[in-house]
């Protein structure tokens, strides 16, 4: 070890207090408790440093792992993680970081955590967080910012204006400026992003502060109170109260904890429930009541019949975005009680009736305590109609349209059958998501998870990593297309490193099948959709993971259950023909869009249709 001190400075450090704790934080886990004390009331007490002040906090706070990539400016924060036993991933990207600490978070229910160093870090990470801040899920992001306050000089490496780049991504940025600050601007960015609508919060510390030392008090934070709005609770509860209106249950992901309760609401009421891509999960979709995703055209047909015949809709933790929505096709007919933790949310899309402003879980806590005021009675009839129409969904969703290679529903319905019920599932942005969300049954909360609303392509690929690296004993799918693989394949080099197990199943039809699904209807051919052809066995040797390819339909199910049983990460190939089979997502999305089109802009895109349907060889790229 060279450090750049003379034996005098050397000396003087040995005696001066302060200096004992960077000492101890080059030695093993464990050193160092003596400067520490670990209260009963969990503060944060004693002579340490910045980094090892953080650590501490995120410790109590129950952090598992940290993804990201060390730099510079976080080197210290680093060695005190592993000096401390603070689980920890290195990734190859830091978008991977972040999609990482989602689907940490997704999986687990607790915020994740990300380290990035300032400037491409954190540039590199916006995408992810931003996945997080239209999904709602907590995260807290924290950067390692260039020297600050006394210790700043101009011109630094990575000086760009971290606060305000994370500002426009985040719920909100803590920008440290003391080292006294450090574990209590962990606590509030823990809090901020799991309060009301959860979402993602940046700590920002410039590194002189992290070295620093600072004789450290700091006290837990009381928990915050969950939103309830009794009044507006009050005039919902009036419409629940009347047993004329058949009531549905529209669930988000803001339901995802409180499934148990739900249930017993949706028992209580005799309402069929549907969810949003987000809240699948949040109700057992096996239970004779639910009826899939959506209630609209583009969810499952079974939420869209059921739906038709529902006079009240109570949707809880859920905001009618757009990609839930097919492009805001959900019908706005009838009754809606709209609750939400967030009151910005509130009646922003559906003409609503009562807005209730307060956390699902505690309304539905509420609800439940008026039972006897809100019961139905047992509804044979809407039992037997929802049965039915599954199973007529569920014979039309087995037919086989591929002429070639792998059916796309064959492949849904087969993972489905081979995969336990508590396995965890990544869908990233292909065609595939719609299919998806519909037949992937899922009867457990926080096992499905998708990148509903930035849409951010690879984001399946890390975000399973994360899940799987606080999970170990589950099973961990990807289903991703080949489009997406290429922008996060790196990433399996780590499941490889690692030794994670994840089972990533790439589609590939050698292009961005989605857009092209967009594009041919419209323009009657297709523009910079064609993706590279890939030796994809070539790419698991050099990534050091297992592979297999699926060609045709029959094989699937022997081929996953193989991938499922060997005990390291496994590269499936799977050859996909997209061709022939209709998605009610883009078909919802396309009858509203056009809907909206003016008569001019009609006119212009069939006149142009007409006239290249003339054309026998479009040129499609
Ligand atoms: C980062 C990013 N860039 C572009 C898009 C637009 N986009 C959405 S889906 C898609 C194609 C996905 O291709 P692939 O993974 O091959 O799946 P497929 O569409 O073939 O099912 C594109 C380009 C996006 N959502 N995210």
């Amino acid at each position: 070890m060279s450090l750049p001190l003379s034996r005098r400075e050397l000396l003087k450090a040995a005696l001066a207090p302060c200096v004992v704790p960077l000492v101890a934080g080059t030695t093993p886990a464990g050193a160092g408790q003596g400067l520490l004390h670990h209260n009963s009331n969990g503060a944060v007490t004693g002579l340490i440093t910045g980094a090892r002040a953080l650590v501490e906090t995120l410790l109590q706070l129950g952090t598992e792992c940290v993804f990201g990539i060390p730099g510079a400016q976080e080197n210290e924060l680093w060695d005190t993680m592993k000096s401390r036993g603070l689980g920890y991933l290195l990734v190859t990207h830091e978008f991977s970081a972040a999609a990482m600490a989602d689907g940490y978070a997704r999986s687990t229910g607790k915020p994740g955590v990300l380290c990035v160093v300032p400037g491409p870090g954190v540039t590199n990470s916006l995408s992810g967080i931003g996945e997080a801040r239209l999904d709602s899920i907590p995260l807290v992001c924290i950067v390692g910012d260039v020297a600050r306050g006394d210790k700043y000089r101009p011109f630094q490496v990575h000086e760009l204006p971290q606060v305000g780049l994370l500002q426009q991504v985040t719920k909100g940025v803590y920008a440290v400026q003391n080292v006294a600050e450090i574990p209590d601007a962990v606590r509030q960015a823990f809090q901020l992003a799991q309060c009301g609508e959860p979402g993602p919060v940046a700590v920002v510390i410039p590194y002189n502060l992290l070295i620093a030392t600072h004789k450290f008090h700091s006290l837990p934070l009381p928990p915050p109170a969950l939103l309830f709005d009794d009044d507006a609770f009050q005039q919902a509860l009036r419409f629940l109260m009347d047993r004329q209106l058949r009531t549905g249950i529209y669930a988000g992901l803001g339901c995802m904890d409180y499934s148990c309760s739900l249930l017993r609401l949706a028992e209580t009421l005799q309402a069929p429930v549907a969810t949003s891509v987000s809240g699948k999960g949040a109700f057992p979709e096996n239970h004779p009541l639910a009826v899939g995703w959506g209630y609209g055209p583009q969810g499952t047909r079974t939420a869209e019949e059921i739906f038709k015949s529902v006079d009240l809709v109570l949707a809880m933790g859920v905001r009618y975005s757009e990609v839930s929505t097919g492009f805001y096709s959900i019908p706005n007919s009838c009754r809606l009680i709209h609750v939400d933790a967030n009151p910005d949310n509130l009646g922003r899309i559906m003409k609503t009736t009562v807005c209730v402003p307060a956390d699902a879980g505690v309304f539905i806590e509420r609800a439940l305590e008026q039972s006897d005021c809100i019961r139905r009675p047992f509804d044979l009839r809407l039992q037997t109609r929802i049965k039915q129409l599954r199973c007529l969904e569920s014979r039309t969703n087995a037919e086989i349209h591929a002429k070639c290679a792998v059916d796309p529903m064959a492949f849904l319905l087969a993972l489905r059958r081979c995969t336990c019920p508590d396995a965890l599932v990544f869908v990233d942005v292909t065609l595939c998501e719609h299919w998806a969300a519909e037949v992937m049954q899922t009867i457990l909360p926080r096992t499905y998870f998708n990148p509903t609303n930035n849409q951010a392509m690879g984001w399946s690929i890390p975000a399973a990593l994360g899940a799987q690296r606080v999970h170990p004993g589950r099973q961990t799918v990807t289903i991703t297309g080949d489009g997406c693989l290429l922008m996060s394949a790196m990433e399996i080099s780590t499941a490889a490193r690692e030794c994670l197990p994840v089972k990533f199943f790439i589609l590939d039809d050698h292009s961005y099948g989605f857009m092209q699904a967009l594009q041919k209807p419209e323009f009657h051919r297709t523009t910079a959709t064609i993706l590279a052809r890939l030796d994809y066995a070539a790419l698991a040797k050099a990534f050091g993971v297992a592979y297999q390819e699926i060609a045709v339909t029959c094989d699937l199910e022997p081929a996953i259950r193989g991938a499922l049983e060997l005990p390291g990460p496994v590269l499936t190939r799977v050859v996909i023909d997209y061709r022939n089979r209709p998605i009610r997502w883009i078909e919802a999305v396309r009858h509203r869009f056009t809907k909206e089109l003016s008569i001019e802009q009609k006119v212009r895109i069939m006149a142009r249709v007409g006239v290249r349907s003339l054309d026998l060889s479009p040129g499609n790229d």
